[in-house]
């Protein structure tokens, strides 16, 4: 197992992912987002986000009106794909679980993008770990605290990196202020993608 950092719970994977297996991991998710396409979500406040949003697995993470859930389709009616090996098998590296996950979350973040501070607490119950993989631009990763507000720590994620969201950090609030856009070559037009697998129980 490669070292982490562990900074206010969160375990932070630096490098984890060699330059061959993001690009296989981007081949697998461009071939999920073919299946479900990338769709722009609204809170349910009605507010547009700014990341593009699909998932693979049982269960895909969906926001409109109706507010934040879990869905076994597609907003446009399909299941949802597979969840690709590749991206399994670094569950099975980080997550100490035999719980295989429900969901593959894949988040596309443009120049613009961002993801205002939350927690991960749609789910049922929180004894597993959210595995977070970061693929392109580098990501300013924001974590705070379980409760709202307190001191925030940031680190800037690059391609390759894995963050493992398990124990008193599972219900950490943490967020993306910002990427650098252009940073890392491995997206052909630019941006980051983020993948993060969950249960839902
Ligand atoms: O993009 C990231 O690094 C975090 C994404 C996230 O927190 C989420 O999708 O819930
Ligand atoms: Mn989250």
């Amino acid at each position: 197992m490669p070292d982490s950092l562990k900074i206010k719970g969160f375990e932070v994977y630096q490098g984890f992912l060699s330059p061959e297996e993001q690009e296989l991991l981007v081949q697998e998710i461009r071939e999920v987002a073919r299946k479900a396409p990338f769709f722009s979500p609204v809170t349910p406040s009605g507010k547009p986000m700014s990341v593009r949003m699909t998932s693979a697995g049982r269960l895909g993470w969906v926001t409109d009106r109706r507010g934040y859930r879990y869905e076994d389709r597609h907003p446009d009616g399909m299941p949802w794909p597979s969840i690709p090996a590749s991206v399994l098998k670094i569950w099975n590296a980080v997550a100490a679980s035999e719980r295989a996950p429900d969901c593959c979350l894949v988040n596309f973040y443009g120049e613009t993008a961002k993801m205002g501070m939350h927690q991960d607490k749609d789910e049922i119950r929180f004894e597993w770990p959210v595995v977070s993989i970061s693929l392109g631009d580098e990501a300013l990763f924001r974590m705070g605290n379980p409760e709202r507000g307190g001191k925030t720590e940031s680190i800037w994620l690059k391609s390759g990196d894995v963050v493992v969201m398990g124990g008193d950090a599972r219900l950490a609030h943490h967020g993306v202020d910002r990427i650098r856009f252009g940073s890392s070559r491995l997206l052909t037009h630019g941006g980051r993608i983020n993948l993060t697998l969950r249960v839902v129980g």
